[in-house]
């Protein structure tokens, strides 16, 4: 019999046993409806003395995945879920969670709560609050330790990523693994067997003992995770909340837990990191394309080009189970490029990112060939050839005399216009760009750039493909650059420029890398090489690039560039840039000063945001949030910061103006009316 409790939740009773089932799509978070109905069904169940267990679970896709992020920010409405949960826990009968999908952050909490946790073996557990810039709020960080101890806690808590049903049930966080369809039954039954039992409370665990006899594993923890925690506030908190689950009292640690949390809420981190969840899942949505255009069947696909670029993006698909044929004009370039293939594969297996079979599979998918006729049968060509205007007419027009109708050419150009390319084909509706970031095995940034003829069903298809190959997709219009590289250019012209000023060109690089980018624009180009597209002629010197070029200064591969670099490739600042530097500067005639710290980072920033403005103001990109997406996925704009548009908005449109006024910089018509009207880019 089953009885609506309140609106998501109802329940369903088995004899002695009652089942409550949420059924609040798309994920059963843990909004204000499910706590409430969550809260009378446990009242329910424990004042009924006929039930003599209960169990929890999910109807859809996932047990919890979490509170309703969407409640954030705005002002709390009750019943709250820690006393709901501490509730539950405190009864005498066995409550028991049953786990398919992701038990996440709160939906992970209420298996806490509960005496016992069974899950299906595809099932996933985690508490992925730091994502959100927060730490969990529902006694997470409390309970956990104490159920499997803090050296087991930490990477949870503070990691964030999920771990699987059968580590959960190593650690002792999963009970039992039940059967992947039958898991109402099992739980029940599983349930009845508990019946008399003393029930196991998470929060009376004793496993936190463990950060007590050995408080060394937190700073440890916090040292071997140094680079990938820096500037970030919550893994910090997450650290504190779970050393405090050894020290503290349960009614203790919660209070610490929720001191730090309500720190976090209210800070600009989680403001930035919660916009940035919503923003990277709005990029997938393509305002003017219907969601039910029908889409192209993808089943093989064709590569031209098998160099760096080439190889990496065959390795999504290969990765994805899609067929892929490489093509070249050497067969000794398509022997090198299938063999960085295997190398690299080779490298992820070793790493233990992929089983051998996989390996195998992958590399099963992928034929080569000389023969542009072999490409006949793809649903989907992408031309990753030189960066030459008149080569790409070339190959296009070729794909479009040799290729199948109704498949998709695509160019991975990086800033070349798209819709100039499609003109060489009899077949524009079906051309647009995939611009790929390198490596591109693993950057998981992908410009999807929309020509003017581009038809729906290609663009949406290509948009449903890049998540299919576990890429983060953003559509944008055809102008130079794009979106990223056209951002990135206005910040390379300044850093270019105050080296002339006077400004050091390793303070430059320190002000990007205090602000939470891996790198400076300095460190990049010796990173990338400082001899790309150079004429080799060191004899011609017209700018500082040349003048390394010319002194053999290429890069961190020739161990110097516009640093010194170690053999363990750490930089030095090197005598010979300076003063190949000074040199430029004084035929330039360049004013010399010392330029502050704040003025390189608004030089170098500011024009990015009104380069994102003029993007917005063309459309050449759907919202200003996906211009975020683009940054922290595509240049290591740091996350806690929100992107290029949420952090100007952060510090408010007039002052970026007053500062782009200040500096003598040009503000764009759009970035002004916005800043006057005293809006902001970002919802
Ligand atoms: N709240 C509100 N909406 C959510 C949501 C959530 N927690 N999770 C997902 N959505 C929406 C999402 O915006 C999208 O909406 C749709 O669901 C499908 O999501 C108290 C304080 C569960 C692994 O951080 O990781 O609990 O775009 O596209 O790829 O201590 O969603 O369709 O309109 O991502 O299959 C902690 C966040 C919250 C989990 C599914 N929980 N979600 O991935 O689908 S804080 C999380 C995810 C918390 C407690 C603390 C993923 C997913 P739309 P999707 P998916």
């Amino acid at each position: 019999m089953t009885s609506p409790i309140f609106g998501p939740i109802t329940t369903q009773r088995h004899d002695n046993v009652l089942v409550i089932i949420s059924n609040n799509p798309p994920v059963n978070a843990l909004g204000q409806a499910v706590r409430a109905g969550l809260a009378q069904g446990i009242e329910e169940a424990l004042a009924d003395d006929s039930i003599e267990a209960v169990v929890i679970r999910c109807d859809g896709r996932t047990f919890f995945a979490g509170a309703d992020i969407t409640e954030f920010g705005k002002p709390p409405v009750g019943p709250n879920l820690p006393e709901t949960l501490d509730k539950m826990e405190a009864s005498n009968k066995p409550v028991v969670a049953a786990i398919h999908g992701t038990a996440l952050g709160g939906g992970c909490e209420v298996a806490l709560a509960c005496h016992y946790r069974v899950a299906v073996p595809s099932a996933k557990l985690g508490l992925p609050e730091v994502k959100l810039g927060l730490i969990p709020g529902a006694a997470g960080t409390q309970r956990l330790p104490r159920l499997v101890g803090a050296e087991a806690a930490l990477p949870l808590v503070v990691g964030g990523n999920p771990i699987s049903a059968k580590q959960a049930l190593a650690i002792g966080l999963v009970d039992k693994i039940v059967g992947e369809d039958s898991l109402e039954a099992d739980a029940i039954a599983f349930a009845r067997e508990q019946i008399g039992k003393p029930v196991p409370r998470s929060s009376e665990g004793t496993a936190n003992r463990d950060g007590v006899r050995n408080p060394a594993i937190f700073d440890e923890f916090r040292q071997k995770n140094g680079r990938k925690l820096h500037g970030f506030d919550a893994p910090q908190a997450a650290i504190a909340a779970v050393k405090a689950a050894g020290e503290l009292p349960y009614a203790e640690g919660v209070k610490k837990e929720r001191e730090l949390f309500m720190g976090l809420m209210g800070g600009t981190q989680s403001a930035a990191m919660r916009h940035y969840f919503f923003a990277e899942r709005a990029a997938n949505k393509i305002d003017d394309i219907l969601a039910d255009t029908p889409l192209i069947d993808i089943r093989k696909v064709g590569i031209i080009g098998a160099g760096t670029m080439g190889g990496g993006i065959a390795m999504n698909f290969l990765s994805a189970g899609i067929p892929v044929t490489i093509l070249e004009m050497q067969q000794e370039a398509l022997d090198r490029g299938t063999a960085t293939i295997a190398k690299n594969y080779d490298n992820t297996a070793k790493k233990g990112r992929m089983k051998p079979e996989q390996v195998q599979q992958a590399m099963g998918n992928l034929s080569t060939s000389l023969d542009y006729a072999d490409l006949a049968d793809c649903d989907l060509v992408i031309e990753a050839v030189f960066e030459n205007m008149d080569v790409k007419k070339e190959v296009f027009a070729k794909l479009d005399s040799v290729v199948k109708q109704g498949a998709i050419l695509a160019s991975n150009t990086s800033y070349l216009n798209v819709d100039e390319i499609a003109q060489a084909t009899t077949r524009p509706g079906y051309v647009l760009g995939l611009h790929f970031f390198s490596p591109a095995n693993i950057m998981k940034l992908l410009e999807i750039v929309r020509g003017a003829e581009t038809r729906d069903d290609v663009l949406l298809t290509s948009m449903k493909l890049a998540k299919k190959i576990g890429k983060i997709a953003v559509v944008s219009g055809v102008c130079p650059g794009f979106i990223g590289n056209r951002m990135l250019s206005p910040r390379q012209q300044q850093a270019n420029a105050m080296i002339m000023e006077g400004a050091n060109y390793w303070e430059i690089d320190d002000v990007l890398i205090d602000f939470g980018f891996p790198m400076g624009p300095f460190q990049m180009a010796d990173l990338a090489g400082t001899d790309i597209g150079w004429h080799r002629d060191p004899t011609r010197i017209e700018n500082v690039r040349e003048a390394l070029c010319a002194a053999g200064r290429f890069g961190q591969k020739a161990g110097k560039g516009y640093y010194d670099y170690d053999a363990s490739r750490s930089r030095t600042p090197s005598e010979e840039t300076k003063s190949i530097i000074a040199d430029f500067a004084g035929r330039e005639g360049a004013q010399q000063r010392a330029i502050s710290k704040q003025e390189i980072l608004e030089r170098l920033l500011y024009p990015m945001v009104n380069e994102g403005a003029l993007i917005l103001d063309e459309g050449m990109a759907q919202r200003a949030s996906d211009i975020d997406v683009v940054w922290i996925n595509g240049y290591g704009w740091p996350l806690y910061t929100g992107g290029p548009m949420f952090w100007a908005d952060t510090i408010g449109l007039k002052t970026i103006v007053e500062g782009l006024e200040k500096h003598g910089l040009p503000v764009s018509d759009y970035l002004r009316r916005k800043a006057d009207a005293g809006e902001r880019f970002t919802s």
